[in-house]
């Protein structure tokens, strides 16, 4: 093998999401060994009252726990910059042999002399009823991962450079086509009429140690500053704002029906959706798909990865002050249950893998049970459920959650339960 071949595994292998490379002994995985907890109630405001009402929640405590996630968390990022444009640089109508409408989009920043571009890759189906809902997700491997289909641009990749050790830009190579194209299930999303729209998120900022410099976040900065303020938004959240820019675009696709869109990602590109929706209300549906800790899964049940493990491997995706949680979860005036009910009354997918232990299915289970007396109070149907369902049954109505067999992965099971789910919300929004 070359080192450059070598390299580019070692990449892949990066992105697989295990704990595998944690050097650390005391990963929980027993039951019995899970401290006990007690969760902040979201439901009482930080004056001590409680939240009796909807008005209440919307005007006073919706506020109140994003404004904790912009400071603890993920860090407060730019409302959407005035230098902001949309190149259609091709729409081909008959692509995929002719089932999709293939639109290729660059999404240019300005700021000052720098310019950060991010390329959007969009299938509508040909001959559906415009506009078309559509999903929109970030991609770990780049857009013509997505699909063999030769007419996607090819974008950039990070790699190693095996002599100087330095993470650099390439062309991705003609074999990376398709490469991930499991994952996306592009023929059933068309089949059920729905578009996707996908984003390589290291356009956005790429995913290491140092890569700050080369992504959005730097054209933020205040004159004279090189690093980031405590809470400054960090990689996830800059991830997060992404999003938020591909549907500022959407809006403007008169093809596309942006009231109903939903936003979704895979591990981290999970956490990433999650507070894209948390912020973002454009955002119709919200799927976490195995999003794990500083995601959906409940911080303070210490099973599986734990903050210390994220602030330590992954400084770059949070902010400076949420280090302070290492070790220290029942400090934290949140959990990931009072981020999920950021996004209601909007809709909630939640999804884990039985093998994704260092996810903590539970955990993520927990979340969105937990989320449920706020999705209640705004009038809609939270998980009744508080034991977890058996393998491969789904729970839950305008908040659902899944436990499939098998590893972390983005799977056909997966998809088909967030495309029913799509049907079920969207076809009742039709109505
Ligand atoms: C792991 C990380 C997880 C998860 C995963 C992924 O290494 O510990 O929090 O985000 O990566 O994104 O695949």
């Amino acid at each position: 093998m070359t080192p450059r071949a070598a390299s580019l595994l070692l990449c892949a292998a990066a992105l697989m999401g295990s704990d595998a490379g944690v050097q650390n002994v005391d990963v929980i995985y027993d039951e019995a060994r899970v401290p006990k907890y007690s969760l902040p109630d979201p439901l009482v405001l930080k004056s001590g009252e409680r939240v009796r009402d909807a008005k209440t929640w919307t005007s006073r405590r919706r506020p109140e726990i994003l404004e904790i996630y912009r400071t603890e968390v993920y860090g407060r990022s730019p409302e959407r910059p005035a230098q902001l444009a949309f190149d259609v640089n091709s729409v081909e109508t008959q692509a995929l042999g002719g089932r999709a409408v293939r639109k290729q989009i660059t999404i240019s920043v300005a700021a000052g002399t720098d310019t950060l571009k991010m390329k959007v890759l969009i299938y509508l189906p040909t001959g559906a009823k415009k506009p078309v809902p559509l999903f929109l997700a970030l991609s770990f491997l780049g857009n013509q991962a997505v699909s063999a289909d030769p007419g996607i641009a090819l974008g950039d990749q990070w790699v190693r450079d095996a002599v100087t050790n330095e993470m650099v830009k390439q062309h991705a190579p003609e074999a990376s086509r398709g490469s991930s194209a499991q994952q996306w299930q592009l023929d059933q999303i068309l089949l059920h009429g729905y578009g996707l729209a996908t984003i390589f998120y290291g356009d956005i900022e790429p995913d290491f140690v140092g890569g700050m410099k080369y992504g959005v976040r730097p054209l933020f900065f205040k004159p004279g500053q090189t690093e980031p303020a405590p809470d400054d938004w960090g990689a996830i959240a800059a991830w997060s704002w992404g999003l938020s820019r591909a549907m500022d675009y959407i809006e403007t696709d008169h093809d596309i029906d942006a009231t109903r869109v939903a936003v979704m990602g895979h591990s981290r590109l999970g956490k990433a959706a999650l507070w894209a929706g948390a912020q973002d209300t454009r955002f119709s549906i919200v799927i976490s798909n195995e999003s794990g800790e500083g995601g959906a899964a409940i911080s303070r049940r210490l099973y599986g990865e734990r903050t210390k493990n994220l602030n330590t491997r992954f400084p770059h995706w949070f902010d400076g002050n949420f280090g302070q949680y290492s070790g220290h979860e029942d400090r934290m005036p949140f959990d990931s249950h009072m981020l999920l009910a950021l996004i209601a009354p909007r809709a909630l997918y939640v999804a884990s893998a039985e093998e994704d232990r260092w996810s903590d299915p539970r955990g993520e289970f927990l979340g969105a049970v937990n989320a449920g007396p706020v999705y209640e109070l705004l009038g809609e149907k939270a998980i009744t459920a508080d034991t977890m369902p058996g393998l491969h049954q789904p729970v839950g109505h305008t908040v659902m959650y899944h436990v499939r067999a098998g590893k972390h992965d983005l799977t056909a099971y997966d998809w088909e339960q967030y495309l029913k789910f799509a049907d079920m919300r969207w076809s009742r929004k039709a109505d």
